[in-house]
C-alpha cells in the first residue's frame, strides 16, 4: 500500500509506503515537467463483479438435480454448460446489446427490401441454441418426465447471457408444442422437425404474433387481421401486427379471422383461427406477403427485433379448426409463460450471483461488504426470493414433463393450468424487485450502462407485461377456476398438503409448516366464501388471491426441499424465512374489506382526486 502526497517546486515527491503496521516516508523523483505522461486519475481501480460457471455456484439448482435428475450425462452436461456461459457465451450476450437490429426497409435504388440486420453474436446464439438442445431436449425426452426440468435448467443458466434469445427459443418452443399437439402433419411436419432440430444449419426459430394495435390483451375483441380463402386451400392473410418479438424468425403462429365469400368474418374469440406461415422471399429478395413498418424502441430487450407488421397477402395455412384460434395456441401461451418465469429466476440468480461477489471485492467503511451485515441481510432476502421464484418454475416444468410423457394424473393437468399464471405473474415482479435491489448492492455503478448491469433491470420489466400482464393474467387464474367447477383449486390444495406432510417430522421446519397450514385454511375460506360473491367482487380480489397462491405455494415447495435428506441448513434457513412473510394477503385484504362493493368508489375518488386545497 502507497500513499502519493503532492510534490514540491524541488521535483521530488514524497510517498508514503506501509511496512507492516507502519508507514515509511520515502522520496522519488517526480515527473510534472516530463512532457508526455498519462494523466494522473488516481491508483485505485474496483475490482468488477466476476461471473463463475453459474451450475456450480447455484447450490439450491446443484440441490434440486441431483435430487430428482441425479444421472451424471445431466449433470456433467450442466455444469459444462454453466462453464460455457461464464467463459464465452457471456460476452456475446453483451454484443447482442451493444449492437441491436437494424432495420433497412428500402435498398439504395429506392426498391423494398425490409432487412433486419442482426448482430453476429445474435447469429451465434441460434446456432447455440440448436447444437446444445435447448429446444429440442424438452422433445426428445430422453430423460422422461424430467426432460423438461433439464431443458429449463439448462435455459435458466443460459437465459441471463442469451442477450434474450432465450425470446425466440420461448416462442420456438411454444410453436413446437402447439404442432404436437394439434398433430405433427402436413404442412407443419417440416417445421416441427426443423424447430426441434440440434442441427445448426437446419434450425428454424419462430414467431408469434398474436397482438395487434386494438388487441394488447383482449385479442379475442382486438384481433383484426383477416384470412382469405385460396383455391388450393391455403389462405392469405391481411392485417397489421403490433408487436412482434424476434421479427427474424424462420416462421409464425398467428390469429386471424376467416373471411366468407361474402368477406364477412366472425367477431369475437369465435371467430379466431390458428395459422401458420413461412417467413421467406420471393425472387426479388422482398419478402412474401410482409412489410416490416418499424422495429420498436423499447426500454430494454433492445437486443431483440421486434416490429409492426404490415400482413399484406401473408402466404399462410390453417393449422385449427375454425373458430379455435385462442384454444389452440394456448398451449403456445403455457410454454411462453413458463418461459418468462425462467428468465425471471435466472435473472434473479444473475444479479444475486454477481453481488455477492462483488461484495467480496469492494471494500467500503473499512470492511469488505460481505463484512457488513446489513448488506448481507439485504443479498439474504434477495436469496430466499430467487429460490422461492426458482423452485416454482421448477414445479410448472415438472408438471408439463408429467402431462408430456402422459403419467399426469388429472389433478396434475390442473395443476399446472392454474400455476402457470400464477407463477409467470408472481416471478415477474419478484424478478423486477430482486434485480432493482441487486442494482442497489452495487451503488453507483449499478447504475453505469456498460457494466452490463441496467440492462438486466430494463430486461426485467418486460417480464411483468409480455406474456400476459399481472393482472389480465390474476382474471385468468379466476377463468380456470370456473371453468375446471373448481378442480384447480381441489389440486392445489391436495398437493399444497402433501407437500407438508412429508415435512411433518422436521422439527426445525414446524414453524414454516404451521405457517403454510394456517395460510391454506385461511385461503379455503376464502375459497369456500367467494362461491357467494359477485364477479365484480372476485375481480378486485384477483390479484391478492394469485399471489397468496404463489406465496403458500412457495412455502410448501421451500420446505418440501428444505425436508430431502441431501438438504443443507440454509435450505431450512430460506424456508423458514419465506413462511414468516403474510403468506395470504387475500384473507388478509378481505379482512380490511378491500373488496367490498364500496371499495371501487374509493379507489377511483383517490386516483382521480382534483380536489383544490385552500
Ligand atoms: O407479448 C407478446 C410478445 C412478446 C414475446 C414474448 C416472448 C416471451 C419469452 C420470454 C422469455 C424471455 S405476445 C402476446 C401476449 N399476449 C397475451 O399473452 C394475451 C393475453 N391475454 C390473454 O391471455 C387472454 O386471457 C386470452 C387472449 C387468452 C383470452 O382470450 P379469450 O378468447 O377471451 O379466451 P377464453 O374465452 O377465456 O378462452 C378460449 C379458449 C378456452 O378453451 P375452451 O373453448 O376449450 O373452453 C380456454 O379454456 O382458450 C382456452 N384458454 C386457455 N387454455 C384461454 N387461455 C388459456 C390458457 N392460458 N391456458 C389454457
Amino acid at each position: 500500500m502507497e500513499t502519493k502526497v503532492p510534490t514540491g517546486r524541488g521535483g521530488q515527491r514524497r510517498v508514503l509506503r506501509a511496512s507492516g503496521q507502519s508507514q515509511r516516508e520515502e522520496t522519488e523523483p517526480a515527473f510534472d515537467s516530463v512532457p508526455f505522461s498519462s494523466a494522473k486519475i488516481g491508483c485505485f481501480f474496483q475490482e468488477r463483479p466476476v461471473l463463475k460457471n453459474s451450475f456450480l455456484e447455484d447450490a439450491l439448482l446443484r440441490g434440486y438435480v441431483s435430487r430428482h435428475l441425479p444421472q451424471e450425462a445431466v449433470i456433467s452436461d450442466l455444469c459444462a454448460f454453466g462453464g460455457r456461459v461464464a467463459d464465452e457465451i457471456d460476452v456475446w450476450g453483451r454484443d447482442c446489446e451493444v449492437s441491436p437490429p437494424q432495420l433497412v426497409q428500402y435498398d439504395p435504388w429506392g426498391r423494398r427490401v425490409d432487412h433486419i440486420h442482426t448482430s453476429a453474436a445474435w447469429k451465434r446464439m441460434k446456432d447455440l441454441s440448436a447444437q446444445e438442445g435447448l429446444v429440442s431436449i424438452g422433445y426428445e425426452r430422453h430423460y422422461g418426465e424430467w426432460s423438461r426440468v433439464y431443458q429449463m435448467s439448462k435455459l435458466f443458466l443460459f437465459s441471463p447471457s442469451s442477450g434474450l434469445y432465450t425470446c425466440p427459443l420461448a416462442m420456438t418452443d411454444g410453436a413446437a408444442k402447439v404442432i404436437e399437439s394439434l398433430g405433427i402433419s402436413w404442412p407443419v411436419e417440416k417445421a416441427f422437425n426443423r424447430l426441434t432440430t440440434r442441427k445448426a444449419e437446419d434450425f428454424w426459430t419462430s414467431g408469434q404474433w398474436m397482438t395487434e394495435r386494438q388487441g394488447g390483451s383482449d385479442v379475442a375483441n382486438g384481433t383484426e387481421t383477416v384470412a382469405v380463402p385460396q383455391m388450393d386451400g391455403s389462405y392469405k392473410l391481411y392485417g397489421y401486427k403490433w408487436f412482434t418479438s424476434a421479427t427474424d424468425a424462420d416462421m409464425t403462429l398467428t390469429l386471424a379471422r376467416v373471411q366468407d365469400a361474402s368477406g364477412s368474418t366472425t367477431s369475437g374469440s369465435r371467430g379466431l383461427s390458428l395459422f401458420y406461415a413461412e417467413v421467406c422471399r420471393d425472387e426479388s429478395g422482398q419478402l412474401k406477403g410482409i412489410e416490416v413498418q418499424k422495429l420498436k424502441d423499447k426500454l430494454g430487450t433492445r437486443q431483440m427485433p421486434t416490429a409492426e407488421l404490415l400482413l399484406d397477402g401473408l402466404p399462410a395455412y390453417r393449422i385449427s379448426v375454425e373458430g379455435r384460434g385462442v384454444a389452440s395456441i394456448a398451449n403456445m401461451l403455457t410454454i411462453t409463460r413458463i418461459h418468462n418465469s425462467l428468465s425471471a429466476a435466472g435473472a434473479m440468480r444473475r444479479v444475486v450471483q454477481l453481488a455477492r461477489d462483488y461484495a467480496t471485492r469492494r471494500r467500503a467503511f473499512g470492511k469488505l461488504l460481505k463484512d457488513h451485515p446489513l448488506h448481507v441481510q439485504t443479498l439474504a432476502r434477495m436469496e430466499v426470493e430467487t429460490r422461492a421464484a426458482f423452485l416454482l418454475v421448477m414445479e410448472v416444468c415438472r408438471l408439463l414433463g408429467k402431462e408430456e410423457t402422459g403419467i399426469a394424473t388429472e389433478l396434475d393437468t390442473h395443476l399446472l393450468r392454474l400455476l402457470t399464471p400464477v407463477v409467470k405473474l408472481y416471478t415477474g415482479k419478484q424478478a423486477v424487485a430482486v434485480v432493482s435491489e441487486g442494482l442497489e448492492s452495487f451503488g453507483g455503478q449499478g447504475y453505469i450502462e456498460d457494466t452490463g448491469l441496467p440492462g438486466l433491470l430494463r430486461d426485467a420489466q418486460v417480464l411483468s407485461i409480455w406474456e400476459g400482464t399481472t393482472n389480465v393474467l390474476s382474471l385468468d387464474v379466476l377463468r380456470c377456476v370456473a371453468r375446471s367447477a373448481g378442480m384447480v383449486f381441489h389440486a392445489y390444495f391436495s398437493h399444497t398438503k402433501s407437500l407438508l406432510a412429508g415435512a411433518s417430522g422436521v422439527c426445525t421446519l414446524s414453524p414454516a409448516v404451521q405457517a403454510v397450514h394456517g395460510a391454506l385454511s385461511k385461503l379455503e375460506l376464502v375459497a369456500q366464501d367467494a362461491i357467494t360473491k359477485e364477479s365484480s367482487y372476485l375481480d378486485l380480489a384477483a390479484r391478492d388471491l394469485a399471489y397468496s397462491l404463489a406465496r403458500i405455494y412457495a412455502g410448501a415447495l421451500l420446505i418440501d426441499h428444505a425436508s430431502w435428506k441431501g438438504a443443507s441448513p440454509a435450505d431450512t434457513y430460506t424456508a423458514l424465512r419465506w413462511c414468516e412473510q403474510d403468506l395470504c394477503p387475500v384473507a388478509t385484504n378481505k379482512e380490511k374489506g378491500w373488496y367490498n362493493p364500496g371499495t371501487p368508489l374509493h379507489d377511483a375518488a383517490l386516483v382521480y382526486d382534483q380536489q383544490t386545497h385552500g
